[in-house]
């Protein structure tokens, strides 16, 4: 199905853990009623990996099984995907890919909340500062579609949940 034949449109919202993004994608979802793919929770309610990871503490996602999981829902339209990695989805579902970016102090401080340990803390903040998402963003969809939103504070959060709702609200599908 080709891009422009979807009546809603599909945003991958993306960024470091911590930098908001089920956060700004639920409230998003509420704001426009478009559907909440939250990857990390369907991975594992599906068991869409191949085993859980020590070392990095989180589960190792079969990227193949999550893509032929949602792909009807993408060529659809009206998704709102969830995830802190960007780079293997195939370009043409997305009309919009939001790069969330925290302040590294503000970060810290929701990762400790979160209960990381220091290594997998550190590997994060350093993800953050290097811009890595973004770079990967910029890297994988055209730059018409890659915007980057500062999400430190709830103004923050409100501004960007009201300007993608405008977005959306006007995004065309001839477009
Ligand atoms: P992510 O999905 O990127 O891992 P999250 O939405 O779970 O992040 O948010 C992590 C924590 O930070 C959570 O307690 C909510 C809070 N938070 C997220 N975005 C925020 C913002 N812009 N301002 C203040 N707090 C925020």
């Amino acid at each position: 199905m080709a891009q422009n034949s979807r009546r809603k449109p599909n945003i991958l919202v993306t960024g470091t853990p911590g930098t908001g993004k089920t956060t700004t994608s639920s409230q998003l979802a509420e704001a426009t009623q478009l559907r909440h793919i939250n990857v990390s929770e369907l991975v594992k309610e599906k068991k869409l990996h191949d085993g859980y990871d020590r070392e990095t503490d989180a589960y190792v996602i079969n990227e193949d099984l999550l893509c032929d999981e949602i792909e009807d829902m993408m060529e659809e339209g009206g998704n709102i995907v969830d995830y802190h990695d960007c780079e293997f989805f195939p370009e043409r579902w997305f009309d919009r890919v939001v790069v969330l970016q925290t302040n590294n102090t503000v970060l810290y401080d929701r990762l400790k909340n979160r209960g990381y340990e220091e290594a997998k803390l550190m590997n994060n903040i350093e993800c953050e500062i290097f811009q890595v998402l973004l770079e990967e963003a910029q890297g994988s969809y055209p730059e018409d579609v890659v915007m980057a939103l500062k999400s430190d504070s709830t103004d923050d959060l409100a501004r960007n949940v009201e300007a993608l709702t405008d977005w959306v609200r006007s995004w065309c599908p001839m477009s």
